[in-house]
């Protein structure tokens, strides 16, 4: 009985953890607000299609390279929506991206300055080549056999992934100053909770539409929207 008492009470201790390490920031629920944000753009979506003659096993014989996905509603995916002017503790919870199918998934990460494990989960040599110029730039093979790799970043940028093994193999990491972020959706949505009351400044990106940014008048226990009308 009190063996049994003591797993429920170190299930509920991790699980206090979990969610605490999933939250970003200092700011309990009355000192903060909802910041529900909507992207779109009113234009047709890129998509790049390139032949691939190596590693088809694992990579097929099209890649298929989406540089601008719109979704329902002219909703812009793969946009990164943050709120620089509030700061908050780091976010702990592990950022990874994978290389599967010869694709970085996903395409755009949202990360804190820190840890980003590089998974390989495709059993074929890759080889990390990133563009940044606040960090140091990673050229690193990962041979199929090494399944993780951790690299770091320090500063926030945003930084751009490429593979020299397979040319057409294209990511984004944005590392941002703040835990208040967030990755739009298919439609084009993104939400960022707990944010601090007060006047913020709210930033979109993307990769080939540029930045964006907002005030809003952040409420505690409110939820405040915000659009952005991308252009070309
Ligand atoms: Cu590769």
């Amino acid at each position: 009985m009190r063996r049994a008492l003591g797993a429920v009470l170190a299930a509920a201790v991790v699980a206090g953890v979990l969610l605490f390490v999933q939250r970003p920031g200092p700011v309990d629920a009355q000192g903060g607000g909802t910041v529900e944000v909507t992207v779109t753009y009113n234009g047709a979506p890129v998509v790049e299609k390139l032949k691939v003659n190596k590693d088809t096993e694992k990579c097929g014989t099209e890649a298929v390279i989406e540089k601008v996905v719109v979704g329902s509603n002219k909703g812009l995916a793969n946009a990164v929506v943050s709120v620089p002017s509030a700061k908050g503790a780091p976010r702990m919870a592990k950022v990874t991206v994978d290389q599967h199918g010869c694709k970085f998934v996903p395409h755009v990460t949202a990360m804190m300055p820190g840890e980003l494990d590089l998974k390989n989960s495709d059993d074929i040599l890759h080889n990390i080549h990133t563009y940044s110029t606040a960090n140091p730039s990673i050229n690193k093979a990962q041979p199929k056999f090494k399944k993780l790799m951790m690299e770091k970043f320090e500063k926030p940028e945003i930084i751009k992934l490429t593979c020299d093994v397979h040319s057409w193999m294209l990511g984004w990491v944005a590392v941002l100053p703040t835990p208040f972020f967030a990755v739009t959706d298919a439609g084009g949505a993104a939400k960022i909770e707990s944010v601090p009351a007060g006047k913020q400044t709210v930033e979109v990106w993307h990769e080939t539409l540029g930045k964006q940014t907002k005030e809003v008048d952040v409420k505690a226990g409110q939820v405040a929207k915000v659009s952005f009308e991308m252009k070309k």
